[in-house]
């Protein structure tokens, strides 16, 4: 069984996603962050970064949206969304999957909380530094899809993919969004027709970005 803290859109979306993807019972809990219910003691237990997403697997706390959803996949193989441990697609698997997290979310986290890296003075600074590190890494993303895609393993769906399209959807704030690039925009578009995104935004009461 599974119990997932959640928050609307944020980096939880993932493992969100990826559970009723796979079509796995679990349970939703929904932290205020207004209230700043990640940061109660009670949360701080179970993810001592008080942040989401913890996902609890029998009852243990895993933290960490990349790690959670390799997991995942990797414990339902049958469903085809992360290629096997061994083989020359997982190489590439990992490599994107530790992009995006090392790589692509990081500048997401200046935008989305610019107070964070220099303070309340330096607000504008540090998004425009995000955004444009955005750009560039979307850049040569949309150049692999090009010649590589139409997903990022080629013609292998995986659970990168649909961390790529949750980071994309962060982007629709900045002055060049995710969709403004061509093959991510066709990659986004073939994720985001799945039924599982649909049952996703219902979920979270989510309506920006259809
Ligand atoms: N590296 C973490 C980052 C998680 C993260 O930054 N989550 C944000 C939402 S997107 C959060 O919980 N923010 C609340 C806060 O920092 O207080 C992961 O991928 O799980």
């Amino acid at each position: 069984m599974y119990t997932l803290y959640y928050s609307p859109g944020a980096a939880s979306l993932v493992v969100h996603w990826i559970l009723i993807e796979l079509d796995l019972p679990h349970e939703l809990i929904q932290l205020d962050f207004d209230k700043k219910e990640q940061k109660s003691p009670e949360y701080l237990a179970l993810n001592p970064n008080g942040v989401v997403p913890t996902l609890l697997i029998d009852g243990k706390p895993m933290c960490e949206a990349a790690a959670i959803v390799t997991y995942l996949a990797d414990s339902h193989p049958d469903a085809g969304l992360s290629p096997s441990p061994g083989s020359e697609t997982r190489r590439y698997f990992y490599q994107w999957v530790f992009h995006l997290a090392n790589t692509v979310q990081p500048p997401f986290r200046s935008w989305w909380y610019p107070d964070e890296p220099a303070g309340e003075a330096n607000i504008k600074m540090v998004k425009e530094h995000a955004r444009l590190r955005v750009e560039s890494v979307f850049a040569n993303i949309d150049t692999h899809l090009e010649g590589k895609g139409p997903y990022l393993l080629g013609e292998q769906l995986s659970v990168a993919d649909f961390m790529l399209v949750m980071l994309m959807r962060w982007s629709r704030g900045m002055p060049k969004t995710g969709l403004d690039f061509p093959h991510l925009a066709k990659l986004a578009n073939l994720l985001r027709t799945r039924p599982s995104f649909k049952a996703l935004y219902a979920a979270e009461g989510l309506m920006e970005w259809v």
